[in-house]
């Protein structure tokens, strides 16, 4: 070990006390506005963002614009054929607050379709990345390469930038962005897991179908993409992915620094990797058991384990929700309704874990919420259309990220909100405000 390290992990060991005894025993003093627990455990609850896309009530769970999940997928135009609507009208409601109208729609769809081609450039970044990159980050290098074409960026370099207007900019590039997302994670998903051939976009079909369609999926599937995008489109601005797209984007930085930016923090374990970690916890398992569903006994000793390891139970839990997240139990729902997939194994002990989790969540006594997320439901039903590369899960979670937080920051542009600057504090101002030290 370095001398610089050893130095360090000896002032670490005798820091982390410090911390832990403030939080546990001062958690509830006062620093102007918020507590000692909420200026170390992450700004929880602290109300200092403001966002008119979406709102998330604990008990509740997301109201897009004011609508539930069933009163979003109810109101907007269906795709002909379809139960579901297109993933364009759904953005035209978060950007506007209105529900568009079916010609409404169309025109977005047919915007979409004319800014969709993938620039060879961004090929060129992807296939020299090696294969086994995450695809994640791949996806993050694909949208932060297409910088150099930002609108906002070249007329801010050209004097042009007015405080005013500079949300049209940025309407215009979060637009070309959005075109560009689904196509770019089919060319990622085939380029890596399909012997790297490619399927062209099928210009009679919407963003959702020519998702299904690109990477090479079945007709039903084109439900499920429009069904996914939009679940997981946004969850109000506190959340990793939306604020740190926020916040680099509060410096001026174009959507393409910010929402590669966004996208690295979704990549988190904590954050939108938890789809991934939940497939790979659940396949790792029935592994062990050869292909065979668990008695709950089983299952229970499982978790137990997971927990008793220090590691947390993916898919379970939630900064804000406090009972289970209604994104899951429309997921459940598609199952339920879903021939086929209400009878699948995963989807059983997927089911199986919903019953046994909670209450070992509770017995342990750590989790504000033992309640399950968005990520525990996703995958099963990825898994059962036969996109079982789970890897890839967070890249299907980054397409939908996106239309909540586009239109966040064009909402941040537009209101000219300011750039964002937390004030610190040192350990030791914590400890004379909780009366430990002089
Ligand atoms: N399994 C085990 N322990 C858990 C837990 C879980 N699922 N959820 C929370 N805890 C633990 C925390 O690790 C924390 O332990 P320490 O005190 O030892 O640090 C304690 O319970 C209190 O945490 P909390 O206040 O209930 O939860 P946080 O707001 O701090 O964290 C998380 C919220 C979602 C990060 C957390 O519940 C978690 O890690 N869940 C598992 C990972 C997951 O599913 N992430 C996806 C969340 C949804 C999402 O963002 N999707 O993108």
């Amino acid at each position: 070990m370095s001398t610089m390290k050893e130095v360090l992990k000896k002032k670490i060991d005798e820091h982390r006390p410090r911390t832990a005894k403030l939080v546990k025993e001062f958690g509830d003093v006062k620093l102007g506005d918020v507590t000692i627990a909420q200026a170390i455990g992450g700004a929880r609850g602290v109300k200092c963002l403001v966002t008119d896309i979406s709102y998330l009530d604990p008990m509740e769970g997301i109201r897009f614009r004011g609508l539930t999940i069933p009163e979003t997928f109810a109101a907007l135009p269906k795709v002909p054929g379809s139960e579901y609507p297109y993933v364009e009208g759904f953005w035209y409601l978060l950007f506007t607050g209105d529900v568009p109208t079916m010609a409404q729609t169309l025109e977005i769809v047919e915007d979409w379709k004319q800014r969709s081609c993938v620039p060879q450039y961004v090929i060129d970044v992807l296939r020299a990345m090696p294969r086994d990159s995450h695809p994640m980050a791949m996806f993050s290098a694909a949208i932060v390469a297409m910088q150099r074409d930002s609108v906002f960026a070249s007329n801010y370099t050209a004097g042009k930038f007015n405080k005013m207007t500079c949300w049209e900019d940025m309407l215009e590039d979060c637009t070309n962005l959005m075109a560009k997302l689904a196509p770019i994670a089919a060319y990622i998903y085939r380029m890596k897991y399909k012997g790297d051939t490619h399927i062209a976009a099928d210009p009679n079909l919407d963003m959702g179908g020519n998702f299904a369609h690109m990477i090479g999926q079945s007709e039903e599937y084109k439900d499920v993409a429009r069904m996914y995008f939009i679940l997981h489109s946004d969850h109000e601005s506190g959340n990793v992915s939306a604020h740190t797209t926020h916040l680099v984007a509060s410096a001026l930085s174009d959507i393409y620094y910010s929402y590669s930016a966004g996208i690295n923090g979704l990549a988190g374990p904590l954050h939108g990797l938890a789809n991934q970690e939940v497939l790979g916890w659940t396949q790792n398992f029935m592994e062990k058991l050869g292909g065979k569903l668990p008695t709950e006994e089983e299952l229970k000793k499982a978790l137990w384990d997971t927990l008793n390891s220090g590691q947390v139970i993916p898919g379970y839990g939630h900064a804000v929700l406090r009972k289970t997240d209604p994104r899951y139990e429309s997921q459940r729902q598609f199952c339920l309704d879903t021939p086929g997939l209400k009878d699948y194994p995963l989807f059983k002990l997927v089911s199986m874990i919903y019953k046994v989790t909670p209450p070992i969540l509770e017995e342990q006594g750590k989790a504000k919420n033992p309640w399950p997320n968005v990520d525990a439901q996703s995958g099963v039903i990825q898994w059962y259309y036969g996109l079982t590369e789970y890897d890839f899960y967070t890249v299907l979670f980054g397409v939908g990220r996106a239309l909540g937080c586009l239109a966040n920051v064009t909402w941040d542009r537009a209101l000219g909100y300011s750039i964002e600057r937390p004030k610190s504090v040192t350990t030791a101002m914590l400890e004379t405000a909780a009366g430990i030290k002089k």
